[in-house]
Formats: structure tokens, sequence, C-alpha cells
């Protein structure tokens, strides 16, 4: 079992149980995650959620793995055990996946769902939100960034804390604990070009999370 992992973490200045390893994938241990989870996308294709209320689509193409996944449409935001437009149980988080959690979360239980986020184009972009839909509180979000290069803005507790950017890069991993983990945070842009490894441009970020406390 290893202990800590070998690359370097850094911690942001006031973000406690933030830590940021950057190029924790190595390229082709990057390249043969995200053909799988390319492959498992077939099966649970990318799609635009409503807003709650007023029923308009996000901005950005999501879809799930895992036996739940994040849903937002006219009735609210919650986590559901299937697609859905297709109405089918999302696919399995690939082992390639489940063990980048095992090596960094910490955590003693598995994670229960994993949203797969498509970035396409250089508008795309995610603003400030606090991920507040889990009831495993304590349990860290784990992410992983695929292909082009995305500016990652953190806060803090409340919407008008100071900010700090990152660039998030292929292969990077971050994981959200402690007091993080309730943290504003969002995408600002994404710079297209800077990677060849999603097919036709783009950046997939992979977050995953713990939903359920424990039985
Ligand atoms: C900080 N995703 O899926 S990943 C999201 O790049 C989300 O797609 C962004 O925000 C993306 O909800 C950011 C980094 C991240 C993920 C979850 C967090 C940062 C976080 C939860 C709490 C605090
Ligand atoms: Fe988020």
């Amino acid at each position: 079992m290893p202990g800590r992992a070998a690359s370097q973490s850094l911690e942001l200045d006031a973000a406690p149980g933030f830590r940021y390893y950057p190029q924790f994938l190595s390229p082709d241990r990057a390249s043969a995650i995200a053909e799988e989870v390319l492959e498992l996308v077939g099966r649970a294709p990318f799609y635009r959620p409503k807003m709650p209320r007023s029923g308009q689509p996000l901005r950005n193409r999501m879809t799930n793995l895992g036996p739940l996944g994040w849903i937002s449409d006219v009735s609210g935001y919650r986590y559901g055990d299937r697609h859905p437009e297709t109405g089918e149980p999302w696919p399995g988080i690939p082992q390639s996946v489940r063990a980048i959690w095992d090596e960094l979360a910490d955590y003693p239980h598995e994670p229960e769902a994993c949203l797969v986020n498509y970035y396409e184009g250089e508008t795309a972009k995610l603003g400030l939100h606090i991920d507040a839909d889990e009831l495993a509180v304590n349990a860290p979000v784990v992410s992983i960034s695929l292909g082009d290069t995305a500016l990652f803005r953190l806060g803090g507790p409340e919407r008008k804390s100071p900010t700090q950017s990152l660039r998030l890069s292929s292969g990077d991993v971050v994981v959200l604990g402690g007091a993080s983990r309730r943290f504003y945070h969002g995408v600002d842009r994404i710079y297209p070009g800077t990677s060849r490894l999603v097919p036709g441009g783009g950046r997939i970020n992979l977050t995953l999370r713990r939903v359920n406390k424990a039985s």
C-alpha cells in the first residue's frame, strides 16, 4: 500500500484540506483513462441537464459513472441512479479511475458517483458555486483533469470570500477535503488547443464523490 503519493502536493493559502497534485497522471495513464471513460460515455451520452425552476439547459454537457449520478432538472438538484435521457443505470466507475480515489482520498468508503463534465470550445466555463448535494459531508471530492487546460478559481466559504486562481492541465488531480470541500469554486475559461488528449479538443473533468453516509 502506498503511503503519501509520490507526486508533490501543494496547499493553497487558507484552504485547509485542498491538495493539488500537478501531473499526478502520466500522459499514458491519462490517455488510457480518457479512452476508457469515453467508451463508457457511449452508453451514457453527454447531455445538457436543465436548470431548476427555469428549465433552461445548463451551459456544459455532462454525464455520470457509478451507482449514483448528479442530476439537475426543473425540480432541483439531486443524485439519481439512472441517466435522465436513456433511463438506463449509469455505467460503473472504471478501476483505472477508482484507483485514484484509493491512492489519494484518504477516506474509508468507496466513491458512489463520478460526475463527468465536458468543456467544449473557448466559451466553456462554470460559474462560482458550492457542491452541497452530498450527504457524506466529511468525504473529499477528487477531481481529475483531462484534455485542455482550465483556469480554475477557488474561493472561500462565502461568495464574497477572496479567490485564488490555478491552471489545471491534463493529468492534474485535486483533492478537496476538509474546509475546502465547502468552498466556492468555478472554471473561468478553457485554453483551446493546449492538449490533444480529448478527440476533437476540449476538457473533461472527472469528480469522484461519496454521496451517502456509510451505513
Ligand atoms: C472545490 N467541477 O463538478 S473540479 C463540479 O473543473 C466542479 O469541472 C469543476 O466544480 C470542473 O462541481 C472543478 C475541482 C473541484 C471539484 C469539486 C469541488 C473543486 C471543488 C468541491 C468543493 C470545492
Ligand atoms: Fe463544483
